[in-house]
């Protein structure tokens, strides 16, 4: 038992708005949590309520509920706050003043039980903890880069941040000497200066990265459909040019058939992934776990309101053999919870932006901390070994794919990776 003894909140700056901080304080210990915000939010995602109303809602309602139950007990705790709410859509309290409770408890709790969070999300997600491979935002399109001319909004490098970094360095050059320089995007990713098309730009990118010296590229696109206007038949057609292993919501989120179809089609090699299909969703992802409308449940903060539903999302989909990304929001803080929320649920994928911005820098240098002590089996006297990304990969159905040349045993040690600096 380690009763709850304080709840504050406070606003924090997020881009040009505000977010929420909340700290959970125990008898002997403390963890806060800040919470990210999505720019292309899906149209059924869980409400947010005004900053400034939650902090208050956290204060006035939430604190004196919860001051005095036991902070190792997330479930309960979980099922208090939703009880609170009261709603599934949780619009009566809001995602923002629930979700950074719920994530702070778990925060405290490791805290208390002198464990990594890692190590507490995988004990409450009753899993053993796996380092994910990471995808890495290369160039920035849609709604989070319109100026770009770029209809889709992430396109990624699979393997490793100090290679992707490389890759990135090695375009932007390459812009630069075609006259089309580039900006820093709000992800890390490069923003083009409108001139290319899609299919151009994945060109340029597969190009950096052979150049580079990865011999088998993997690429990741988040195409985002419900956000923009992209045909169908542009994406399939990028889909068999392109190395693409892991492909984000590909078409709109009415368009179940389609869905359907394309992960028959597609989804015995690549990974169609379910964003804005979802939304965090528990009815919607049994649905389509049930239809066989994706394979792959891209995790994002905000979309649940508590820990606890997030790790029963997870159960849902692991039924139907689904893989997980656990990603980033477009607007982050440098707090790098969910890089232990990967490694705590097993996770095959963390994607977390570029390390040329550095709240997404963050998350790759938590993870590089998390490869050390997986391998030092600290803390906990914890044996579980580090699951580094296996020989050359491929189909990212059956093992997690490595678009980075190297293999496990060559991996940047975090001594001279710029991810550990
Ligand atoms: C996504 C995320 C991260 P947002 O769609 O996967 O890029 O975007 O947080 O804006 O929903
Ligand atoms: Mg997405």
């Amino acid at each position: 038992m380690e009763p709850i003894t304080a709840l504050k909140a406070e606003l924090v700056p997020l881009g040009n708005q505000q977010t929420i901080r909340a700290m959970v304080t125990t008898e002997h210990a403390q963890g806060a949590v800040t919470i990210p915000a999505g720019i292309s939010v899906g149209a059924a995602e869980a409400k947010l309520i005004d900053p400034a109303q939650a902090v208050q809602t956290i204060h006035e309602v939430i604190g004196p509920v919860l001051v005095g139950k036991d902070c190792l007990d997330q479930r309960s705790i979980d099922q208090a706050l939703m009880d609170l709410d009261g709603t599934a859509d949780r619009s009566h309290l809001g995602v923002n003043a629930l979700l950074p409770v719920s994530l702070a408890v778990a925060r405290a709790a490791a805290a208390a039980l002198s464990r990594e969070l890692y190590e507490q999300i995988a004990e409450l997600a009753n899993t053993e903890p796996r380092l994910p491979e990471t995808i890495v935002v290369a160039l920035e399109g849609g709604k989070h880069a319109p100026s770009s001319g770029l209809t889709i909004q992430e396109f990624s490098l699979v393997g490793s941040p100090a290679t992707a970094a490389q890759i990135i360095d090695a375009l932007d050059a390459q812009l630069r000497q075609m006259g089309h320089p580039s900006t820093t995007g709000g992800e890390g990713g490069l923003v083009l200066s409108g001139q290319l098309t899609n299919q151009a730009a994945l060109q340029l990118l597969l190009d950096a990265a052979i150049k580079s010296g990865t011999s088998q590229p993997q690429l990741a696109l988040d195409v985002a459909a419900s956000h923009g206007v992209i045909p169908e038949a542009e994406v399939r057609q990028l889909v068999g040019q392109f190395p693409i292993a892991i492909i984000e919501d590909p078409l709109e989120q009415e368009n179940l058939e389609q869905w359907q179809a394309w992960t028959k089609e597609f989804g015995t090699s690549r990974l169609i992934a379910a964003d804005d299909l979802t939304v965090g969703n528990p009815r919607m992802i049994k649905d389509a776990v049930q239809q066989g409308v994706a394979n792959c449940l891209v995790v994002k903060l905000n979309q649940t309101a508590t820990l606890s539903e997030l790790l029963d999302l997870v159960d849902l989909v692991r039924v139907g053999n689904w893989k997980i990304v656990v990603s980033h929001r477009g607007l982050e803080t440098d707090d790098a919870f969910i890089t232990d929320l990967a490694v705590g649920i097993g996770a095959e994928y963390l994607k977390a932006g570029s390390l040329r911005r550095p709240e997404r820098k963050a998350k790759y240098d938590r993870l590089a901390a998390i490869r050390i002590h997986l391998q030092q089996g600290t803390t906990t006297g914890s044996t579980v070994a580090p699951q580094a990304p296996s020989q050359p990969p491929s189909n990212p159905m059956t093992s997690p794919p490595d678009g980075d040349s190297r293999t496990s045993s060559e991996e940047p040690s975090v001594a001279d990776s710029p991810v550990g600096q």
